[in-house]
């Protein structure tokens, strides 16, 4: 009919996750707002994670990719060039790359909750390692995953190894930690083994410098967890009035990032009011960092025992392999 033919486009709202809708909420509810930072990575999020990987002050991939290099081929001798590789998270393209170029005959499982991040990475993968068998699976690696191949039994191919680099596990209190590792020991099984970074504990000034870089990456990343709100969840925070915060909390251990609010404000979020002071925050990032005696123990609690354990020269970061 002519109405139809003349009515302004409608645009529906894009498809929020009711996950993230549930945690942004009940989060937004707490005394101590907080937003967990596994919802960073939209497709923006996941763009501006590859930029801060490149600013100067943020040591950790930089330390880890050369880490890979030296060490990678070490990994290939132990697992074999056949070797399943399951990686949990898939936003580290270089590191896959290092990795799989040691392993030319592995195949090739990234987990990750961004379906559209996933398949982008996966293409570009692809088109790199043409032989390369690409299994991605969408889910939240944190529970156990079923796997889109055997491994173990009839059908299994080579051996399996988790690769979880970049010090994600840091996001993780330790208790969580432990979780996590457990469930990744129930999804790779038995004698699988796992190769895993994990960011040490050093000055608090380069820690703290690696979270608020002066170009300001890091800013825009966490106020995007805002921007994704209004755009997701039916928003009206006024993101020009939160300013990024990075702190050292010397007791945990762990670097955290917040977004504070520069005068009292309130907004909207999914129809729900919220209200927030001047210097109340939203704590948005835990980025826990260890001693070289913590990561064994945090390993053999999740159920892993520790087989190599790689560091640079300025012992900034740990390459480790573990096994099951
Ligand atoms: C992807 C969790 C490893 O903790 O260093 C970087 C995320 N947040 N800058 C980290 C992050 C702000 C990153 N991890």
């Amino acid at each position: 009919t002519r109405t139809d033919e003349t009515a302004p486009e409608r645009r529906a709202p894009p498809q929020a996750d009711p996950a993230f809708r549930a945690d942004v909420l009940s989060g937004l509810a707490r005394s101590q707002k907080a937003i967990p930072a596994r919802w960073f990575y939209d497709m923006r999020g996941s763009q501006l994670f590859e930029a801060i990987t490149q600013v100067p002050e943020y040591y950790p991939t930089r330390t880890e990719t050369a880490l890979l290099h030296a060490h990678a081929p070490a990994v290939g001798r132990i697992l074999g060039d056949d070797a399943v590789v399951v990686e949990f998270g898939s936003g580290s393209s270089i590191k896959t790359r290092i990795l799989l170029k040691a392993m030319p005959r592995a195949t090739y499982v990234p987990i990750d909750i961004c379906g559209e991040f996933l398949e982008e990475a996966c293409d570009a993968l692809q088109a790199l390692f043409p032989v390369l068998r690409i299994m991605p699976v969408e889910a939240d690696f944190t529970r156990p995953v079923e796997l889109p191949v055997p491994l173990s039994g009839p059908g299994a191919r080579g051996a399996a190894l988790g690769f979880f680099p970049g010090s994600t596990i840091g996001n993780f209190t330790p208790a969580e930690a432990v979780d996590l590792l457990r469930s990744m020991r129930a999804t790779l099984g038995q004698g699988a083994q796992l190769l895993i970074g994990i960011d040490r504990v050093k000055d608090p000034a380069r820690l703290v410098a690696a979270y608020d870089d002066a170009q300001g990456v890091t800013a825009q990343f966490n106020l995007n967890l805002l921007e994704r709100i209004n755009r997701e969840l039916d928003g009206t925070v006024p993101v020009a009035d939160f300013r990024h915060v990075a702190r050292w909390n010397e007791g945990q251990g762990r670097i955290e990032m917040h977004l504070e609010a520069r005068r009292d404000l309130g907004f909207e979020v999914a129809g729900r009011r919220f209200r927030m002071a001047a210097g109340e925050t939203i704590h948005t990032e835990n980025c826990h960092k260890y001693r070289p005696g913590e990561v064994g123990l945090l390993l053999a609690a999740g159920g892993w025992t520790q087989v190599e354990h790689w560091t640079d020269p300025q012992e900034d970061f740990s390459l480790v392999l573990a096994r099951a």
